[in-house]
């Protein structure tokens, strides 16, 4: 039996210094629509959130509207980043309940929210550094997001295809990555999955550790990174110092057409990471991959990453950190069959990220 059932993500929510301009550049740059808000003008007097919607992946910016609030100084400390990984769940009073008898520690006690539109149910529970996971039931809610928001409109044209989804994965970055992949087990019930970046590959290239924890119906898959000893400083110890402790890294969309993502993303001005013409021009590439629906050219003019495994092969890339600070990030991912992460990509993947490591300061 499923101890703790989820039906998938419900949200990443972000703190932001500006979250009208944050709803900007989600909408322009990653094809967003704008679906809900809530600010000064309908009840929220310390803070404006917009909420936006890619099929079924939905983001929420919070952003505050006057000084001494206390998503203000969750900013001061990290800068713009995730403050909860929202989930939706059948039933929040269970799921709640069963966390904190694992241990779980409670940041709001279930609760029902009602409007004309219907009735949600929302607890919270802490994460790693301040993070946190809501667990949401909206199955009797037909509102735009939680009763007290109002529909917004789109804040540019919608294009109508999409740049993305849903949400793939949502990854970590701890000092401690057992430690929370038992916090997981322990008080969501979660599983490892296959993919495991242990000290072989950390002391070779990777200067981190990193375990995927997922629900029993894979629908939420969280990997979770840490540090290990190497050489130069560990990308994860660059995020940890800039982030202030442990936080979301790096988010995971899943598209259908990568390549069309890509260059919309590109053309509005996302910075992807680079991978070498020596990736593509490599035999062994060639070899591993076997066949995929589009030539490797056109793969490599985008610098877009290939692996293959047991079940099938997928295609990401990933940006560069989009906010000054070098934490989180987000990933693209096209999977045909492929359960992984990426695990032949992983080489390719650091190199990437150290040189940008390096551009910094930081390595
Ligand atoms: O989510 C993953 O596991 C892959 C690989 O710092 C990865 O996207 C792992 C660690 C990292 C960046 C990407
Ligand atoms: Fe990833």
């Amino acid at each position: 039996m499923d101890e703790f059932p989820v039906k998938g993500m419900d949200a990443v929510v972000f703190a932001v210094g500006n979250a009208k301009q944050a709803a900007h550049y989600y909408s322009t740059a990653f094809g967003m629509r704008r679906v809900a808000y809530r600010g000064p003008e309908n009840g929220s007097p310390d803070e404006a959130v917009h909420v936006l919607e890619s099929g079924g992946a939905r983001f929420v910016f919070r952003g505050p509207v006057k000084a001494g609030t206390e998503i203000g100084r969750h900013i001061a400390e990290h800068g713009d980043g995730v403050v909860d990984l929202a989930i939706e769940v059948p039933d929040v009073e269970h799921a709640y309940r069963y966390a904190l008898a694992k241990g779980a520690t409670g940041l709001e006690e279930p609760h029902v929210l009602e409007d004309e539109h219907g009735k949600v149910t929302v607890a919270a529970i802490a994460t790693y550094g301040e993070t946190r996971h809501s667990l949401v039931d909206r199955s009797n809610y037909t509102g735009p997001y939680l009763p007290g928001f109002e529909p917004a409109e789109p804040i540019v044209e919608p294009q109508d295809k999409r740049c993305f989804q849903a949400i793939d994965h949502c990854v970590g970055n701890v000092e401690r990555m057992d430690e929370w992949a038992d916090f997981y087990h322990r008080v969501m019930g979660f599983t490892d999955m296959a993919e495991f970046i242990g000290d072989d590959i950390a002391t070779e290239y990777s200067a981190l550790m990193s375990k995927v924890v997922a629900d029993g119906s894979r629908k939420v898959k969280f990997p979770l990174n840490e540090p290990a000893e190497s050489k130069r400083k560990s990308q994860i110890d660059e995020y940890l110092e800039f982030y202030g402790g442990p936080g979301v890294q790096h988010i995971a969309l899943a598209t259908n057409d990568i390549l069309a993502s890509v260059d919309r993303m590109r053309a509005a001005g996302v910075e992807f990471l680079d991978s070498p013409d020596s990736y593509y021009e490599d035999a062994e590439l060639r070899e591993r991959i076997g066949e995929v629906r589009v030539p490797i050219d056109e793969l490599r003019k985008r610098r877009i990453l290939v692996d293959r495994d047991e079940d099938g092969y997928l295609l990401q890339i990933f940006t560069k950190p989009v906010q000054d600070r070098p934490t989180v990030f987000f990933e693209l991912i096209e999977r045909h069959g492929s359960l992984g992460f990426g695990k032949g990509n992983f080489k390719a993947l650091f190199e990437a990220i150290e040189r940008e490591q390096e551009r910094r300061g930081n390595l």
